[in-house]
């Protein structure tokens, strides 16, 4: 049975598991799309199982609310993209290191209770991302981006708290990567998937990359992946429409465009 991904191209949580996908040459996947603008995939059924009513919500063998492959229902966006990661772990890239003594995805010294510091440090560099960077880089894409797409003013208060924690968060990860060329560590990882879709969006309403050179090589080499190329171009496409302009452009774009078509997108 496929895959079934609630999912919207405008998203770039959505971003994430779709990168997943498309790192790991997954292709049978159903997907249904999220109307984030008007709210129309909403249904009953759908807030059943999201619940929090967002996408991404990934269902894996039909219905039921939790299991082990079959009838399984998951939403956020980072747990999406790890249980892809872990069950299609043959194929493609693998996006979660192994470990020694590993086989078949199992990890053997795990289950004797052994601690692993380079699963560890690899766990910790995943938790930064999420703890650090995403509570931080989403409000202020929403100031910079959404506000003045929906013809707003950006909300200074919310830039002034977290503006700097961003820039500060930026700076940090410029110079981990000064030692290692992924965000996880020597090889490309789910690490680096969880951070490339906010990465992509800030770097269109800021200028994230000139001060921080490892950063800039860090992102041109991720983003020169062939699974990032495929899984982006749809959201290219989507948000070419809300803001003209948007493709192939970077830093300040959005604030001088898209004034609001008096559609309420403050759910993108
Ligand atoms: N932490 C969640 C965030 C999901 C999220 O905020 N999704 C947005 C789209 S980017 C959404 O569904 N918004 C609709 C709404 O809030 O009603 C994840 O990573 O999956």
């Amino acid at each position: 049975m496929p895959l079934k991904l609630y999912t919207s191209p405008l998203s770039w949580n959505c971003l994430r598991p779709e990168l997943v996908l498309a790192e790991k040459g997954i292709t049978d996947v159903v997907r249904i799309p999220a109307d984030l603008v008007r709210g129309t995939h909403k249904t009953a059924d759908f807030l059943e199982k999201s619940l929090f009513g967002k996408v991404p919500l990934l269902e894996d063998g039909g219905g039921g609310s939790t299991g082990d492959g079959a009838g399984l229902v998951l939403f956020e966006s980072r747990a999406i993209s790890r249980y892809l990661c872990e069950k299609y772990a043959g194929m493609g890239p693998g996006l979660i290191p192994r470990l020694a003594g590993e086989v078949h995805g199992q990890d053997q010294d795990y289950d004797q209770g052994r601690g692993h510091p380079s699963r560890a440090i690899w766990e910790m560099r995943l938790a930064v991302e999420s703890v650090e960077f995403d509570v931080h880089v989403s409000p202020v894409i929403s100031e910079m981006m959404i506000a003045p797409a929906l013809g707003k003013p950006a909300d200074e208060a919310v830039l002034a708290r977290h503006r700097p924690r961003l820039d500060n968060c930026l700076d940090v990860l410029d110079k981990m990567l000064a030692t290692m060329p992924f965000m996880g560590g020597e090889e490309f990882s789910l690490v680096d998937i969880v951070y490339m879709p906010c990465m992509y969006v800030m770097s269109k309403c800021m200028d994230v990359f000139p001060r921080r050179p490892n950063l800039k090589r860090w992102w041109k080499r991720v983003s020169a992946r062939e699974g990032w190329k495929k899984a982006v171009e749809p959201m290219d496409e989507a948000w070419e429409q809300v803001v003209p302009g948007w493709k192939g452009q970077s830093g300040g774009l959005v604030a001088d465009v898209a004034k609001g078509e008096g559609e309420d997108r403050s759910h993108l």
